[in-house]
């Protein structure tokens, strides 16, 4: 009835009580908490020279290379500096150099084309761009960024060795307002549009590490004698959040490769004793395919953490016959989201029993929800609906963009992921669709808006829309419907050519249908159901 109360909302927790979290260091104090136990300890190790840093040595490091930044490069509280880099030692230098300086890492994949570096530097405000001398040239052009290259030969860059041969030790101590300063700004579409800046403060990012890591049961239980694979790119939330940070945090080793090839890792794995390995999809593929893997003793291996995209049940039982002494779980994330949302209770400390497909369980301090998407009303257990989540560690929002911000975090303050999932009994999450458009190859988000604008500007295309088709191997590659303007006879390699000199290799398209209209609400919105719906029928 009209005067009924409103209903009492079904709000998910962890099954893990709740801790205090650390509400007043920024995220380089609280990742260096405990370096006095741990300075002889190795922190940062190179898998392709085994060079090995301690936290000592990352500590004192770290403050070079901010002492450089700053004395150098004018790089001051608020400030943006851009990493475009692999996997590698400098990577982590420089986030935590810009932490301590109360400056913004926005992070990039350094394969992407000169055209989206220079989007994303400019709408970031990067005033300095740290990279490596192979993609220097990407970065020539860009007006009023300063170019710091690592290693050697870089002409008229500022040499990363120089910034960290500065003295740290006379690093004034910037103030920084944890709630509020930026500390990193990935890049990510969300559920609609344009990769958009998402602002994730010291406080935001020092929660999240603190849900899964942190505590007397820590959900992800990382000990100090543990060796973490770092293959998966630091540019990307998942291993910069659960690999760097979670692993500094803990204080266990990383041993960072900068790209990934099988029996390369499997060799790191017996070298090095290897003991947590996360990765994605197309590498647990890779796995479950080789025959190598009977050849090298992966006896080391406790752990193998998914995220970053669905992983089957299927894939899950083949890799837990091949690596039978791990655990297997997935970890569920997403940028704006801080980016832990949920994580697999079998890597607590106190492990308890998971099932296969499930991507963990709400992490704690943290409340989540599931909610019918035409209703906006919460739902019961084993309901499948679009799944929101609340706390500390959610983003700021989005860097000058209050208009997409309000429409992914609510009035209430939480935050809709736009996936669609459901809480079993044993309150583990299972996601089993995706309201919003975006597509992930591999891992890598591919916004299908940023497609759509691409194959539009063409003169030879009147309309077109980008959907994912599902891939054994990739999760999902995307595809595009495209409507010739007038006149046009533009071919399917002809587009597929065009879109490929622009983007970096995982939004290239795979297949092109020609169409007569493109399916539209009335209020202009592509139905991406409809064209999917389409795609499963051929
Ligand atoms: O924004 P993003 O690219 O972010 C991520 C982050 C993944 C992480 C982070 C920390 C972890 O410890 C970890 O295990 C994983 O991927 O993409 C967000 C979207 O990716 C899908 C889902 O659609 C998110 O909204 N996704 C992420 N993890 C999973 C997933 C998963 N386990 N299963 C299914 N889809």
């Amino acid at each position: 009835s009209l005067t009924a109360e409103p209903q009492a909302e079904t709000v998910f927790r962890s099954t893990l009580p709740d801790i205090a979290i650390p509400d007043h260091l920024p995220l380089h104090d609280y990742v260096f908490e405990r370096l006095a136990d741990r300075r002889d300890r190795a922190c940062l190790i190179d898998g392709a020279t085994g060079e090995t840093l301690t936290f000592g040595d990352v500590d004192r490091l770290s403050r070079r290379v901010a002492a450089g930044l700053r004395a150098s490069l004018g790089v001051r509280p608020g400030g943006t500096v851009m990493l475009l880099l692999p996997n590698s030692v400098e990577f982590a230098l420089a986030f935590l150099a810009c932490s301590r300086l109360g400056a913004a890492t926005t992070t990039a994949n350094p394969l992407h084309t000169p055209p989206e570096i220079a989007k994303q530097a400019a709408a970031s405000g990067a005033t300095v761009v740290v990279t490596e001398p192979a993609f220097v040239a990407k970065v020539r052009g860009l007006s009023g960024v300063a170019v710091v290259a690592t290693g050697e030969g870089a002409e008229g860059c500022v040499s990363f060795s120089d910034l960290a041969a500065v003295d740290g030790s006379a690093l004034p101590e910037a103030a920084i307002d944890v709630a509020n300063d930026v500390v990193a700004l990935p890049y990510s579409s969300g559920t609609t549009g344009l990769p958009k800046g998402v602002m994730l403060s010291h406080r935001g990012l020092v929660t999240s590490v603190a849900q899964v890591v942190d505590g007397d049961n820590p959900n992800l239980h990382l000990r100090e004698d543990d060796v973490v694979l770092c293959v998966l790119p630091m540019f990307h939330v998942y291993a910069l959040h659960s690999i760097l940070l979670c692993g500094m945090r803990a204080g266990a080793a990383l041993v960072i490769m900068k790209r990934f090839d099988t029996v390369r890792m499997f060799e790191l794995v017996e070298r090095h004793g290897i003991t947590i390995v996360p990765l994605v999809l197309p590498i647990a593929v890779e796995i479950a395919k080789t025959d190598a893997i009977d050849r090298h003793d992966l006896s080391s291996v406790r752990m193998v953490i998914s995220g970053a995209a669905p992983m089957g049940k299927e894939l899950q039982d083949i890799l837990r016959a091949k690596l039978p002494r791990a655990v297997l779980g997935q970890g569920y994330g997403m940028t704006e989201a801080g980016p832990v949302l949920s994580m697999c209770m079998a890597f607590a400390k106190e492990p308890s029993p998971v099932k296969s497909g499930a991507c963990g369980t709400v992490v704690r301090n943290a409340e989540l929800k599931i909610i019918d998407p035409e209703t906006g009303l919460s739902l019961h257990r084993n309901q499948p609906g679009e799944i929101c989540i609340r706390g500390e560690q959610i983003m700021k929002g989005y860097l000058n963009n209050p208009e997409a911000t309000a429409k992914t975090i609510d009035a209430e303050g939480w935050l809709h992921t736009g996936d669609i999932g459901y809480v079993d009994d044993d309150d583990e999450i299972f996601i089993v669709d995706r309201l919003k458009e975006l597509i992930k190859y591999k891992g890598f988000q591919v916004a299908p808006a940023e497609l759509e604008a691409m194959l539009i500007a063409h003169p030879g295309i009147a309309d077109a829309a980008v959907v994912p088709i599902k891939d054994d191997s990739c999760g999902e590659i995307p595809v595009a419907f495209v409507v010739r303007s007038d006149g046009s006879e533009i071919t399917e390699d002809e587009i597929k050519q065009y879109v490929a000199k622009q983007v970096v290799f995982y939004k290239r398209l795979h297949k092109i249908f020609f169409v007569e209209t493109i399916p539209k609400a009335p209020s202009g919105k592509i139905l991406r159901k409809d064209l999917r719906a389409k795609l499963a029928a051929c």
